[in-house]
């Protein structure tokens, strides 16, 4: 019987990851496709000491309570609202996260999004797949304006403050956020962004993009309230998280064309989408890959296992997210 310590990826990764993984660990991994519910997952994880998850994979008190060995859970994720880290903390479990390596990739999403959204991108490329476009017109699919517009930012961390910088030195626009706190003056001025109050924030924004983390104190904090204090024709993405948008009232407002348009990202409830946001057209849809480039995935991944094998063989980490429970 092996000595080595056994661990769970709880999610199909690239086979260099799996592999550098094996060279400290028994490894358990997951079939393309597969997703486990909390139950499956407890079961896999008994006798395991370390877990790398996804944001799909929910690390609370009742999973903690049926793992007792567990000693780690390595996100492939910057965003960790799938951890009870107050929980995680209380059993001495370490959790860690995948920052930095993701901000670039992930702001230049958020960026195109936004720019899809403001240019109407999708619609009018179903509007052409449809054989509908039988000649030129001065309006047609007319959209915003993105250079020299107002940026709005919602959540100024890294990945927002590469949107920022984006925005302010590749597109001369004026870019405004609101943010848990105010940036430092030089910081402001790198980005080229100015601190407002949430209602400017919204009011002023022609483009709006959030980028704030999720937790349940901002559980929709933008909703048919919040929507009807922007302009009628402004546009809002959303590569934070679902939940952070109430996306009932989003798709209410888009069909009634409260703001222009929307770029989504992510969705409350994913992979589920909300049946309204599928039949509005002047919304741009992609399946949570802000993220996504092979060599920003890699470099999560890698991350990743190298927070285990760090944390199980040396019993340090590279980036830990409660690092109190690392025994000192
Ligand atoms: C992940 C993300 O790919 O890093 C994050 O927080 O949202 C994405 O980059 C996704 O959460 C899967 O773990």
């Amino acid at each position: 019987m092996s000595t080595r310590p056994a661990i769970l990826i709880a999610r199909d990764v690239f086979p260099e990851v799996v592999e550098r993984l094996q060279a400290h660990f028994d490894v358990e991994t997951t079939a393309p496709g597969v997703t486990r519910t909390a139950q499956e997952l407890a079961q896999s994880l008994q006798g395991k000491v370390g877990v790398m998850t996804t944001g799909g994979e929910r690390i609370d008190a009742t999973l903690l309570a049926a793992c007792p060995q567990l000693k780690i859970a390595a996100n492939i994720a910057v965003g960790y609202n799938n951890f009870d880290l107050e929980a995680m903390t209380a059993s001495g479990v370490l959790g860690t996260n995948t920052p930095d390596v993701l901000t670039e990739t992930t702001a230049d999403f958020g960026f195109a999004l936004m720019m899809a959204t403001a240019r109407r991108m999708t619609e009018s490329e179903h509007f052409l797949r449809a054989g509908l476009w039988k000649q030129w017109s001065l309006d047609l699919f007319a959209g915003a304006e993105v250079h020299g517009s107002t940026l709005g930012i919602l959540g100024m961390g890294r990945i927002g403050q590469g949107i920022a910088r984006r925005g302010a030195h590749g597109f001369g626009m004026k870019v405004i956020y609101h943010n848990r706190s105010r940036l430092d003056a030089a910081t402001e001025g790198a980005c080229g962004a100015r601190y407002v109050g949430m209602e400017e924030l919204l009011a002023q924004a022609d483009h709006l993009v959030l980028v704030l983390p999720y937790s349940p104190a901002v559980h929709h904090i933008i909703g048919a309230t919040e929507i009807a204090k922007m302009k009628p024709t402004a546009t809002l993405t959303n590569i934070a998280r679902g939940g952070i948008v109430d996306d009932a009232a989003l798709a209410l407002a888009l069909r009634e064309r409260r703001i222009a348009a929307a770029g989504l990202d992510v969705f409350e409830g994913e992979p589920a989408v909300h049946p309204d946001l599928l039949t509005v057209p002047n919304v741009v849809l992609t399946p949570h890959i802000a993220s996504a480039t092979l060599k920003t995935r890699m470099a999560m991944a890698m991350l990743a296992a190298d927070n285990l094998i760090a944390y199980l063989t040396e019993g340090r980490a590279l980036t830990p997210l409660n690092p109190q429970v690392i025994p000192g």
